[in-house]
């Protein structure tokens, strides 16, 4: 018997019980436990019939998904070589699904002859996220229990549903309060009666109707046109379940899955996936974060109405302090219509609605906010304005009440000193829009306490964010890597590029939207007064220079219908009032402007973000280089399945990297110095990957 897979008897049933936390996913020791058992089963004549199930809050996560790509020990079957021999056993198999089914986690339950589901299981297959399918036979048994639509619907989404909609749509027999007590009784009464288990590859409901199947695969198919190969595949296997016989399906499966699981776009959305997971550790992650019920907010601005919106809508009470009815009103609609929206997109019932409003308590004075667990001061980007509200909210507050301050530019660990305790404050970014970007970039300094930033986590991860810590620091790490990049870009721009090459290239890349665009719709008057604030304090940025012509201009952005662009109703179009400045930028500067293609577009800001990723993290102000890439990928654009800007820069070597960069050194020296850490990695003969094992620091 193996230890991730138990045995157990009740009367003429064999109970395997799978026991491999946290997620039993179906790695190489549980594979072999589940063949063991089930070979004992199949051995023993004492055995009628043969219940699967888990222990713990998952049913299975899936194939492990850290041994892609590594060979399986010899003698283990393959996720889809077990599934064949449940489906194959001679002694019916009930499955028993409690909490998350998912993946090869669910294709374990369909190779199962009856599946009961606990009413708060999740049923899903979510291979699409990872740029895969559903490699073991869930291509083939899914449309034959389901039909096409629900199934396509699952692999293309990924989203898994309730035991209830999974009843609906034919996946599970029955949804059931103890599904391992009623699997139990079935099975016993499926021994006794000695009836022939009935196989998911032989049935046929869902395929019954191949007109309406093949109208829903080319259905699906129009949506498929994207630059991922994974949804195309996984129509394709859809379709291959109707028109081939069971087995070759799953050939046809088989091979699909290889491909993928062999694609950098699938590589790359594993290491995000694990980014993502990474950056939930850190060293006050196992402090005591403090109850909250009652959040109080200063400021209701488009951050401010955000934050309130979630916090309502994650159950808890808000008071919200602006000064001047007109303000408050404006943020009070703000909230309003966030909520109507969610209500609108089926994420929150008009009852629901009703009671969140009601627990949003508006208020015009700081005082207001004595009894909250936690302050989050959501006001513009003003040092002067913020400095004074942190002031007079560390004096009113209770002593443990955690502070919030929300920046952009400004370093939160300046603010802190403004309140008589800067322990209790911990800085937050937020990028826009801020109810729908999941990053939350948690700023930590060394006088902050654990329990409030283990607080703050917490209450983000309640609200659907990412925290990811950094180190509190003027820009924090995202917004300080992406003015790298735009950097690169603008020195581009200098030396003959145009904004519109520029945007094509990244968005080639498969950034959301260039940098221009994105500045244009963000406005130019926040980056200039940056730069200002910059210049002042004796720090000039490199670049900027065309972007605080367009200020002088009065290009501010879309909003004025002038910025990098023209907006002017007929599409967005490169304007010649900006290729007239940027001439006279060159003239000033002594440039003779040449020809630059996309791929060195692509270097250059891919190589300066990744330097100036590397310098972040040699001044510890992230924990490893996949916290960097968690960032970039869920804030800022950066293509999902590119991995994240570490990644890019792992793939392309730090040799490789750095002999670009020196390369580009003698246009900007300053900008283009290489960052310490890839000397020192270099040097010791050490890869950024390796970074992301150390163990955390609390610096
Ligand atoms: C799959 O199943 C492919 C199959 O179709 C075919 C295979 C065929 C192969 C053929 C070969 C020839 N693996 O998220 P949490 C870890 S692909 C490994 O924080 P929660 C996670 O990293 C798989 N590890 O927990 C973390 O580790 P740490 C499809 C996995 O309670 C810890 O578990 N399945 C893992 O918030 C806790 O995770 C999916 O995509 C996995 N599959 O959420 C499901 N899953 O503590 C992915 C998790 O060391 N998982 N871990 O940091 C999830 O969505 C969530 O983990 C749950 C739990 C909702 C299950």
């Amino acid at each position: 018997m193996t230890a991730t897979v138990r045995q157990t008897r009740n009367g003429a049933v064999m109970i395997l019980s799978v026991d491999s936390p946290p997620v039993n996913a179906l790695g190489a020791a549980v594979r072999a436990g589940l063949a063991e058992g089930l070979a004992a089963a199949q051995a023993d004549p004492s055995v009628g019939a043969i219940v699967l199930c888990a222990i713990g809050p998952s049913f299975s996560a899936g194939a492990d998904i850290r041994e892609f790509g590594r060979p399986a020990p010899l003698g283990v079957p393959g996720l889809p070589e077990l599934c064949n021999r449940i489906e194959a056993s001679g002694k019916a198999v009930v499955a028993a699904i409690q909490g998350a089914a998912l993946g090869g986690g669910l294709e374990l339950a369909l190779a199962a002859h009856v599946r009961l589901a606990g009413p708060r299981a999740r049923l899903g297959l979510p291979e699409v996220a990872l740029g895969l399918l559903p490699g073991a036979g869930g291509t083939q048994r899914t449309p034959r229990l389901t039909g096409a639509g629900p199934a396509l619907r699952l692999m293309l989404t990924g989203k898994a549903v309730s035991a209830q909609e999974a009843l609906a749509i034919g996946l599970v027999d029955a949804v059931v309060e103890d599904p391992e007590q009623t699997a139990v009784a079935l099975a016993a009464d499926l021994a006794a009666g000695r009836t022939a288990p009935v196989r998911t590859r032989d049935r046929q409901e869902g395929l019954r109707d191949a007109v309406r199947y093949e109208a829903e695969v080319a259905a699906a198919r129009a949506g498929t046109a994207g630059r991922l190969p994974a949804p195309g595949r996984i129509v394709d296997c859809v379709e291959a379940a109707l028109l081939l016989p069971f087995d070759r399906g799953l050939v046809f499966e088989r091979a699909a899955f290889e491909d993928l699981a062999a694609s950098p776009e699938s590589a790359g959305l594993r290491r995000a996936f694990f980014a993502e997971r990474r950056a939930a550790v850190f060293p006050e992650a196992d402090a005591r974060a403090h109850p909250l019920s009652h959040v109080g907010l200063v400021g209701l601005g488009v951050t401010g109405a955000a934050i309130a919106a979630l916090l309502l809508q994650s159950g808890l009470r808000v008071t919200a302090v602006v000064r001047g009815s007109g303000p408050l009103d404006a943020g009070l609609r703000r909230v309003s219509a966030l909520l109507d929206r969610a209500v609108a997109a089926g994420r929150l019932s008009p009852e629901a609605r009703v009671q969140d409003q009601a627990r949003l308590l508006p208020a015009s004075d700081l005082s207001a906010l004595a009894g909250c667990d936690l302050v989050i001061e959501a006001l513009p980007e003003d040092e002067a304005l913020k400095t004074s509200v942190l002031g007079k909210l560390g004096q009113s507050l209770r002593p443990a009440t955690v502070i919030v301050t929300t920046v952009s530019w400004l370093d939160p660990a300046r603010l802190a000193l403004a309140t008589v305790r800067p322990a209790n404050v911990v800085g937050l970014h937020l990028c826009p829009p801020a109810e729908r970007m999941r990053l939350a970039e948690v700023a930590v300094s060394a006088q902050t306490q654990a329990e409030a930033v283990a607080t703050l986590a917490a209450l983000l991860r309640r609200i659907g964010k990412l925290p990811v810590r950094v180190g509190a620091s003027a820009g924090l790490v995202g917004n300080r890597v992406m003015a790298a990049l735009r950097t690169a870009a603008d020195l581009l721009l200098e030396d003959g590029a145009l904004p519109s090459q520029v945007d094509a290239a990244l968005q080639d890349f498969g950034f959301a939207m260039g940098p221009y665009r994105a500045l244009d719709l963000a406005g130019l008057k926040r980056a200039w007064a940056h730069r200002q604030r910059e210049s002042r304090a004796g720090r000039p940025a490199c670049g900027g220079d065309l972007a605080d012509m367009l200020v002088g201009a009065g290009r501010l952005g879309q909003e004025t219908g002038r910025g990098y662009y023209l907006y002017d109703g007929q599409g967005v179009r490169d304007d010649p009032e900006v290729l007239g400045l940027l001439g006279e930028l060159r003239s000033a500067k002594g440039i003779a402007p040449r020809r630059i293609g996309s791929d060195e577009i692509r270097l250059r800001c891919l190589s300066a973000l990744a330097n100036e990723a590397a310098k972040v993290l040699g001044e510890g102000l992230a924990q490893r280089p996949s916290d960097i890439d968690a960032i970039l990928l869920t804030g800022y654009g950066f293509p999902r399945w590119q991995g994240g800007p570490m990644a890019w820069a792992a793939d392309r070597g730090l040799l490789v990297l750095r002999a670009d960069l020196r390369r580009f050194a003698p246009q900007a020296p300053a900008f283009w110095a290489v960052a310490p850490l890839i000397d020192d990695l270099i040097r010791d003969g050490r890869h950024l990957d390796d970074l992301d094992m150390r163990p955390v620091s609390s610096g």
